[in-house]
């Protein structure tokens, strides 16, 4: 039996938490830096519905690393800026043997992630799964869809076998998970319908599928979206297919989904978008390039999120 961590107690969080704590194979823990809603998620359990159905699964929560010590699995599902005080608060969990793999949107706490004090190993995990926060510890999980994990530099075989352990354990949990060779190829593809519908959506207080049909916001989806992979491509990535098609093809599938940034600014929580659009223009600047269709969108989000005390709060789940 292994010790698991759970950091964050969000969708993905609870989700893993549930799914992997269920399996009943390791010793599951959440982490959460708030010490009332761990007491709270130690007393009633993580409850996952899935297809009408609703099961309670009682996992561990602390907000105290050292209570749980050394453990062989840590899962990151923080949002990207929280990163950085999360890995500080983490240190109890980490050891040589410890593996970290790190869930967020975008790409700003990447360098950090191998920056920062911390655990012997640290991969990055992409999701397609859909899963959605309706209360502490409450998750309803929207969809299945293929988990990968990957090095973001080449590693050795030791390592290439604990992620290949990580990506069985979470299978063995009925999260389809692949261990990958090329995982940044990945983070873009995701970041790119990121791009392509978070900030939109958030700026026409949309569902992403109304950026088909609301006059201008699709051309204005194509030319963020282009003007990313442009960046992308100069930094080396290999895009998997046209991601255009791709992230219009998102909107249709998730066409009735409030966006995580729609949410956060109807909720007026910080935005992921300096993890998503100002991420691109500050690689851009690396690489000599400029992207000014996505400067604009970052600009326009932050201004959004400093005058949203003031706006009405519309309907969101
Ligand atoms: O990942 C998403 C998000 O909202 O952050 C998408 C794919 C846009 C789905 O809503």
């Amino acid at each position: 039996m292994h010790t698991i961590v759970i950091i964050g107690p969000g969708a993905l969080g609870c989700l893993l938490a549930g799914r992997l704590g269920a399996a009943g194979r390791d010793d599951v823990w959440l982490l959460d830096h708030d010490a009332e809603r761990a007491a709270l998620l130690t007393r009633q359990g993580v409850r996952l519905t899935e297809a009408g159905q609703t099961s309670t699964i009682l996992v561990r929560a602390t907000s105290d690393a050292g209570q749980i010590g050394p453990a062989e699995l840590v899962l990151l599902c923080v949002k990207s800026y929280d990163v950085a005080t999360s890995l500080a608060g983490a240190q109890p969990l980490f050891g040589p043997g410890t593996l970290l793999v790190s869930f967020q949107n975008g790409i700003s706490h990447l360098d950090l992630l191998t920056a920062l004090p911390g655990p012997g190993l640290r991969a990055v995990g992409v999701t397609a799964m859909g899963a959605t926060r309706t209360g502490p510890g409450e998750v309803t999980f929207g969809g299945a869809g293929l988990t990968r994990l990957g090095y973001q530099a080449p590693a050795d075989q030791r390592a290439g076998q604990r992620l290949a352990q990580a990506a069985a354990t979470l299978t063995a949990a009925g999260l389809q998970t692949e261990a990958v060779p090329d995982i940044m190829n990945h983070v873009w593809a995701k970041l790119l319908v990121n791009i392509g519908i978070n900030a939109l959506t958030a700026l026409h207080d949309c569902a992403n599928g109304g950026l088909l049909d609301i006059p201008g916001a699709r051309g204005q989806l194509v030319a963020a979206v282009r003007e990313a992979a442009a960046v992308a491509l100069a930094k080396g990535i290999t895009l998997p297919g046209d991601p255009v098609a791709r992230t219009l093809e998102v909107c249709r599938s998730t066409a009735t989904n409030i966006s995580s940034m729609l949410q956060d600014i109807r909720r007026r929580r910080r935005t992921e978008i300096d993890a998503i659009n100002g991420a691109v223009v500050q690689e851009a600047r690396r690489l000599g390039l400029s992207a000014p269709v996505n400067e604009d969108l970052a600009r326009r989000v932050r201004e959004l999120a400093r005058r949203a005390p003031d706006r009405p709060v519309g309907n969101f789940p």
